[in-house]
């Protein structure tokens, strides 16, 4: 059946026994569980495609990321809104729980810490979850300080934990531009070069990266954690 991306939704609640399907109807119905926000379908279905032989990150990708940006479309286009989005985003979280442990599980020994906020004035924290995965995974110590970050919030944190890294998170066209507040702040204060600052969002690229005077800008989760150790080692190596 050919399916139309901004129609993915169901709306149908009859039980479908997730197991009995094939693989490809399996991820096109964890897309429309998604879409409705079926936190306990996604979990299931996460569970079956790891059973299956899928690698976390091919879940991730194709059933979770791939169903997410469909949602996206819908509620961009109005079709979809806040609360509905919210419960989508729930049933992404409770599959990325599942993962969680499996993306981490790569048992490269501490090669850094940084410190990822999502910045003032947004709440989106999907991306930055994933980015805090994809790091531990990469061997990195992470100290998410949640949403809705002020640069008193981000200071703080960089006195009380002193990382490598300061990653910075934003969503939203309006609230891109508070990384370069704290990125200012940071200047001001002298401490700008004592950290390593990534940026990332979906709004965001490689131009406003540099405008804004971050050391890179990480167009996705995995991006960051190769970034991110690539630019520690480098510093080591420099600093030795
Ligand atoms: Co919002 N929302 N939202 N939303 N939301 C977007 C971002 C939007 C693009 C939707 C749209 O119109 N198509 C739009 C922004 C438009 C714009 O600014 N140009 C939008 C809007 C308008 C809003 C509200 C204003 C809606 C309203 O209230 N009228 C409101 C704002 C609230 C606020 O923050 N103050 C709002 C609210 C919400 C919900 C609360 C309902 C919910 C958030 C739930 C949550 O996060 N807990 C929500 C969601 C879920 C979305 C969409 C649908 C999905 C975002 C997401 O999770 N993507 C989104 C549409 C879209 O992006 N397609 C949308 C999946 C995630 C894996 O990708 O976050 O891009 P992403 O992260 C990637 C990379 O960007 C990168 O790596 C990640 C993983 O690969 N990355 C980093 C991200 N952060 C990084 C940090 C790094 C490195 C890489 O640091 C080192």
């Amino acid at each position: 059946m050919v399916q139309d991306d901004s129609q993915v939704g169901s709306g149908q609640d009859e039980d479908i026994d997730l197991a009995a399907l094939e693989t490809s109807d399996l991820v096109e119905q964890m897309h429309e569980d998604l879409y409705d926000g079926l936190a306990d379908e996604i979990v299931e279905g996460t569970r079956i495609l790891l059973e299956r032989g899928w690698s976390a990150q091919q879940v991730l990708d194709d059933a979770l990321v791939e169903g997410m940006r469909i949602v996206g479309i819908d509620f961009r286009d109005g079709v979809l809104f806040v609360p509905e989005v919210l419960l989508a985003a729930n049933a992404m979280k409770a599959g990325m729980e599942i993962l969680r442990p499996l993306l981490a599980e790569t048992g490269v020994p501490p090669i850094g810490k940084i410190v990822l906020g999502t910045v003032k004035g947004d709440i989106h924290d999907i991306g930055k979850n994933l980015v805090a995965m994809m790091l531990e995974g990469a061997g990195f110590e992470v100290v998410d300080i949640g949403i809705n970050t002020d640069v008193d919030g981000y200071l703080e944190a960089l006195e009380t934990h002193q990382p490598d890294i300061l990653g910075m998170s934003a969503l939203l066209t309006t609230t891109m531009p508070y990384m370069k507040v704290v990125i200012d702040t940071l200047e001001a204060k002298g401490l700008r070069d004592d950290y390593i600052v990534l940026v990332g969002g979906a709004p965001l690229n490689e131009e406003f990266g540099v405008a804004i005077g971050a050391d890179a800008y990480c167009r996705d989760a995995a991006v960051a954690a190769e970034l991110a150790t690539q630019l520690v080692r480098a510093r080591r190596t420099a600093a030795a």
